[in-house]
């Protein structure tokens, strides 16, 4: 059921309570059990691990929209974050030299349609926006941080979005996300729903490909 926008302002939390199960499907999957296990083999790894770095390359792009589209003092965060990804591009870069792996091969499938949704929000609402890249942020978030601890070498991964910085780094974004989404109408309110769903149906499917080498 959808949530009920007119008694209260829809919020992040709102999303995360109404669609437990779809955001279950995002953020647990076999590819990070698998992880966790140290039984994940480098094929499935290292698919996932090129084709994550085609989708922070066009999250990059999304973060640069969002930051055009924010309140003033919305920048501060969203800039910090700019310099976070910064450091994600080449740290994937790096990893990916230490796995003597090309990043120049074309988006799967999967990866090719999150990159075309989240280029699909650059004519939608601020708060709209915000919902979405709250819901990216967090699902890495949470996806690392629930399969917890990690054996070498995927520990670093699982530290690098599962570490308290980047856990109050996504409390903000939601902070930010709510305070937008308290100011819009019912139609930018529908499609900040709408984009979550998306967004959780999305990272179910990333794990899924990467799985499937
Ligand atoms: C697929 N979702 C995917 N990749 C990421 N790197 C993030 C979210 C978080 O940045």
């Amino acid at each position: 059921m959808p949530v009920p926008t007119s008694m209260s302002p829809l919020t992040c939390a709102t999303l995360l309570t109404t669609y437990t199960e779809a955001w279950e499907q995002a953020t647990v999957h076999p590819f990070l059990q698998q992880c966790q296990e140290g039984s994940i083999t480098p094929q499935q790894f290292n698919t996932w691990l090129v084709q994550d770095y085609l989708f922070v390359l066009e999250f990059t792009r999304m973060a640069a929209r969002l930051i055009a589209a924010a309140p003033d003092v919305h920048l501060d965060m969203l800039l910090g974050g700019m310099v976070a990804l910064k450091d994600e591009l080449q740290w994937f870069q790096a990893k990916a030299a230490e796995r003597s792996l090309d990043l120049t091969v074309p988006r799967q499938r999967t990866c090719q349609t999150y990159c075309d949704v989240m280029q699909s929000l650059a004519g939608q609402p601020y708060a709209v926006q915000a919902t979405a890249f709250w819901a990216i942020e967090l699902a890495y978030n949470q996806g690392w941080q629930r399969h917890s601890r990690m054996p070498a070498p995927y520990d670093e991964f699982a530290d690098r979005w599962g570490n308290p910085g980047f856990t109050e780094y996504v409390h903000q974004l939601a902070r930010q996300a709510d305070s937008a989404l308290a100011a819009v109408n019912g139609a930018a309110t529908a499609e900040a729903e709408s984009v979550f769903l998306k967004v959780a149906e999305l990272e179910r499917d990333f794990w899924q490909m990467a799985f499937e080498g």
